[in-house]
């Protein structure tokens, strides 16, 4: 909402009407506004792991073991496109330290074996993260990768007898007591990522970088997070920078979707401190020092990696995932891998799509739409054309609910015209200017009598209620309990049938 003052008003020693609330302690950079709008993406894990059948491949099989059978990268974004997925995260390089791109910084890379060369020969690229990312924007949907800080290749703790003497026996850099600077070569690695182009010469702009945080060495290396953020700031100024706990989103602090129901989007560590526990994690800091949301990367089957013994899991699971994740407030990280043909298996895309129709299905039953009659305790100065409580029924993300900067509690009405029987509430705070509530309060009524339905601590930027059963009700009521800040409230919306 942009204040609006007119030339008279400045004039005149009156009260300036039309005045949008100030921001509220961190508010999210644009590039954090537009990532929470994803909600819900893939994760792609391909590599060496796919045909060697491990998660954590120890960097002892030469680039010859990576020779998918059928590839095809626009099968996979057409999938995810299919499912309602906004993007995918592809592997780079994972643990192991191949490369899957075309990179100068290594000879541990896919263009070093005997598939890749076949591909060039045939006048085909061999360049996966390059191809996935033309796949990706043919299909309409977000790119992003993931590319392991931790890289068993350069790691003098991980023995590799099967390369050595091979052009893949490469110096051991890894950790702070290595002579060499492996800080050097990730940032390399990194700035070769961001400034990859298309095939038509234009920069292959990223939704995400993975930055992961796991090691099972005891080399203790200190990574330049602050270079790693500089260089995707300078070349991909609108990527989120995921890491453990930041810099622009944090880990969840569990890869099996599951979240609490308080979680605020700040924290208040960087990557260079402590790390915060699982349930620090989950919770996240109230009034933190950074905005730093979270994201729940989880599986669609066991393993990250393709592996034949395994099965995907049922739409169901991960209709309670999304459930969990998105209705929490937490953008869901699916990882959904490619089999030894490079392709994802049908089974696991079928899957997909039941878990998009269960989705729609539930989501697609709104009844709360813009011409009913809202009413509110307050409406910041009167103003009710810029931030009166109709503002939550528009489906504009950047209107909403507001009161006065003195009132931190008060509520809203909708009425609806009948009766209606309700299962689910969906609630989204104006994020863009801070989070702020910490307690609320969802009512059904019928003719004046109420029933509690939600009883609310954090909200953020989308609250997803699914009530346990469903209720009758002619008016929904949102009361606002406790607020560090005078709430803002987006949108409010009720799920079920018409009597
Ligand atoms: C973890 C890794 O160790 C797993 O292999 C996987 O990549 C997962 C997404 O992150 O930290």
């Amino acid at each position: 909402m942009i204040p609006y003052i007119s030339t008279l008003s400045l004039l005149l020693p009156i009260v300036i009407a039309n005045s949008a609330p100030a921001p509220y302690l961190q508010i999210p950079a644009p590039r954090q506004l537009a990532w929470h709008q994803h909600e819900y993406y893939a994760f792609v894990h391909f590599g060496p792991n796919t045909f060697t059948d491990e998660e954590w491949g120890r960097s002892q099989s030469t680039p010859d073991v990576f020779k998918p059978t059928a590839l095809d990268t626009d099968q996979w974004a057409k999938g995810f496109a299919d499912a309602g997925m906004a993007g995918m995260i592809l592997t780079a390089k994972h643990h192991d330290g191949m490369a899957l791109w075309d990179t100068k910084t290594t000879t541990y890379k896919i263009g070093n074996g005997q598939w890749a060369k076949d591909r060039v020969a045939a006048g085909l690229s061999a360049d996966v993260v390059r191809l996935a990312a033309a796949s990706a924007v043919k299909y309409g949907i977000k790119f992003g990768i993931y590319l392991s800080p931790w890289d068993i290749h350069r790691d003098p703790a991980m023995p590799k007898p099967n390369l050595t003497g091979t052009i893949y026996d490469e110096p051991q850099i890894f950790g702070d007591n290595s002579t060499g600077n492996y800080n050097d070569l990730y940032a390399r690695q990194l700035t070769e990522l961001v400034t990859l182009r298309y095939d038509n010469g234009s920069s292959i702009p990223l939704f995400e970088l993975w930055l992961d945080g796991a090691s099972g060495s005891d080399t203790v290396q200190t990574f330049d997070w602050e270079n790693f953020r500089d260089i995707i700031r300078e070349n991909q100024p609108e990527a989120v920078m995921w890491g453990h706990q930041g810099v622009d989103a944090r880990w969840v602090g569990n890869e099996d979707g599951f979240t609490v129901p308080t979680n605020w989007h700040t924290i208040s560590r960087t990557q260079d401190q402590t790390h915060y526990a699982g349930d620090e994690l989950q919770t996240g800091v109230r009034d933190g020092l950074y905005w730093t949301p979270a994201e729940a990367d989880a599986r669609i089957r066991d393993g990250w990696f393709w592996h034949a013994s395994e099965k995907p899991k049922s739409a169901d699971k991960l209709m309670q995932m999304y459930m969990e994740c998105v209705g929490r407030s937490v953008n869901l990280l699916l990882d959904v891998p490619p089999d030894i043909t490079g392709q994802i298996p049908q089974q696991d895309l079928e899957t997909l799509l039941q878990f998009k129709k269960q989705r729609e299905t539930f989501l697609n039953r709104p009844l709360l739409i813009p011409d009913l009659n809202v009413s509110a305790s307050n409406v910041r100065e009167g103003d009710s054309a810029s931030f009166g409580p109709a503002n939550v029924l528009d489906g504009n993300a950047n209107t909403y609910w507001a009161m006065n900067d003195n009132q931190t509690t008060g509520f809203l009405e909708i009425h609806l015209d009948g009766p209606h029987s309700i299962d689910a509430i969906i609630l989204q705070e104006n994020i863009a200017l801070g989070q702020r509530i910490g307690g609320y309060l969802v009512d059904a009524g019928v003719k004046g009598a109420y029933k509690r339905i939600v009883n609310g601590t954090s909200m953020g930027y989308k609250r997803i209620w699914n009530l346990t059963s469903a209720v009758e009700a002619d008016s929904i009521r949102l009361q606002i309990l406790q607020s560090n800040a005078t709430p803002l409230i987006s949108s409010v919306q009720a799920l079920g049938v018409k009597k």
